[in-house]
């Protein structure tokens, strides 16, 4: 539960203050935006920066795998117990095998999926999850604005989780959580929130007025 910040839309060039403004505030995740350039249209973020994060602070990573195959990828990161780490129920072939084995790991896994994927693919795999992504954008690009429909979606996966005895598993949010709509994606279910432009780093406020902010929108 909590915030998750999108390290994507962080001051690359200064990222230690963002950290320290972020461990100030006790902020619960950094959230790390891996994209490969071909299952999402765009090239972000990678396993050098997550290792000097590292270095950096003790703060859960959050790590959201935007590639094809990441079952034959998850070897090339640096995960430690309490991270977090979700995978597309879209390009992951296997995807049973690859969260129960990140799971045994002490890893919390999660399953995501992209606007137009069905609530359906949940059906098998709720008993290896701790959490499912329910993106409200579709990925690759910071700054968009939110597919209205996703809303509904979360209502549905809340439903959906809440019926099967999965009460437990958390639903988190990724793209345009502005303050505003956080609060309407916390009143359909949402539990765990991921900010970047629109919530978190922006050029009207500093860090910490705009964790405030958020932590109203989402109590
Ligand atoms: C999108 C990515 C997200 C973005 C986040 C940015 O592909 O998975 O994590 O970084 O959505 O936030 P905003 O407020 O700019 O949409
Ligand atoms: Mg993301």
């Amino acid at each position: 539960t909590g915030i998750s910040a999108s390290m994507m839309c962080a001051d690359f060039m200064d990222m230690r203050k963002d950290i320290r403004a972020m461990e100030a505030a006790g902020i619960e995740y950094l959230h790390f935006d891996i994209m490969d350039g071909s299952f999402v249209p765009n090239y972000a973020l990678g396993v050098c920066m997550i290792e000097q994060v590292r270095r950096e602070t003790n703060l859960p990573l959050d790590i959201h795998l935007m590639v094809e195959r990441p079952d034959l990828k998850t070897g090339y990161f640096p995960f430690r117990e309490g991270d977090t780490v979700s995978v597309h129920a879209e390009s992951t072939v296997h995807l049973q095998r690859l969260l129960q084995s990140l799971g045994k790991e002490g890893i919390h896994p999660g399953i995501a999926m992209n606007p137009a994927t069905p609530v359906e693919v949940l059906e098998y795999v709720l008993d290896v999850a701790d959490f499912v992504l329910v993106m409200t954008v579709n990925p690759g690009f910071a700054g968009q604005v939110i597919v209205e429909e996703t809303l509904r979606k979360i209502e549905n996966v809340r439903s959906y989780l809440d019926k099967r005895g999965y009460r437990d598993t958390v639903i988190q949010v990724d793209g345009n959580v502005s303050f505003e709509n956080a609060r309407r994606m916390k009143a359909a279910g949402a539990g765990n929130f991921v900010a970047g432009s629109a919530g978190l780093f922006r050029t009207d406020m500093t860090l910490p007025e705009a964790i405030k902010k958020l932590r109203d929108a989402i109590q």
